[in-house]
């Protein structure tokens, strides 16, 4: 005689359709936030940029996550509904068994396999678009080079084509595309200069290469981001991005050409 329905049947109160209209108002208010959220903090976070290689990485970063805001919107829209809709309330407990089968919702299958395909191949023809445009060869206008060598724990610098000047901290003529010769005399470190987007391990015994355009003057970081033994932490030291004329004038106070 009891006025309110069995507890069992409490799930049922709402229509399939209108669980699909609240999910879908949540996967689109979920999307909207995080489409905001991908426009905004990534970028912020990231800092300014300081080379052409940084602002591809943070275009990137970016474009992605603005790809990727619809899908994790759903997660988020149907995992939350779920939560509040079906969780356990009083007597009522959801039952063991799994829900029956999908089956013959031909276009909804097809319509998932459509967008996951399209996503993947927009995430790849960008990727492969961008790596091609930071890796393309520096050959254009006469790179800089910078020999970089990784020891417990500094970082050396020296400059090849102004008479082997060197130095613990990196200078750069802003505007000039420069290539990084990076290689150890010990263990593995890795040359981080995060503002300009560029990483690669230092490896004893090898050399490798990595080039951007610093287009910013300015003061940045150099991080070594390979765990490399007790003083790693403070494996650190500074990049000047300055003027050619200020680079000419500081590898001529070294003794360079
Ligand atoms: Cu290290």
């Amino acid at each position: 005689m009891s006025e309110t329905a069995p507890p069992t049947q409490r799930r049922d109160r709402w229509s399939h359709g209108q669980d699909a209209r609240v999910i879908g108002a949540l996967w689109a208010g979920f999307t909207v936030l995080g489409v905001i959220f991908a426009l905004i903090v990534p970028h912020h976070l990231m800092g300014p940029s300081a080379s052409n290689t940084m602002t591809e990485v943070e275009r990137t970063f970016t474009a992605f996550s603005v790809a990727s805001a619809p899908v994790a919107a759903l997660v988020w829209a149907l995992a939350l509904y779920s939560i509040w809709k079906w969780r356990r309330r009083g007597d009522w407990r959801p039952g063991d068994a799994d829900g029956p089968p999908l089956r013959g919702h031909g276009w909804s299958t097809g319509l998932w396999m459509f967008a996951s395909s399209a996503l993947c191949l927009f995430l790849l023809i960008w990727g492969l678009a961008a790596l091609s445009s930071v890796d393309s060869p520096a050959s254009a206008s006469s790179p800089l080079v910078v020999e970089v060598t990784g020891q417990q724990w500094v970082w050396t610098f020296s400059y090849p084509g102004n008479g082997n000047v060197e130095s613990d901290q990196l200078y750069l003529p802003i505007n000039r595309p420069v290539v990084f010769h990076v290689t150890s005399d010990d263990v593995i470190h890795s040359f981080w200069v995060p503002e300009m987007g560029i990483k690669v391990d230092a490896n004893p015994g090898m050399t490798t290469t990595i080039q951007t355009t610093p287009d910013r003057l300015g003061t940045y970081h150099v991080r070594c981001a390979e765990l490399c033994g007790l003083l790693h932490a403070d494996m650190e030291t500074n990049a000047f991005v300055l003027t050619s004329q200020q680079f000419d004038a500081w590898s001529a106070s070294q003794g360079g050409s």
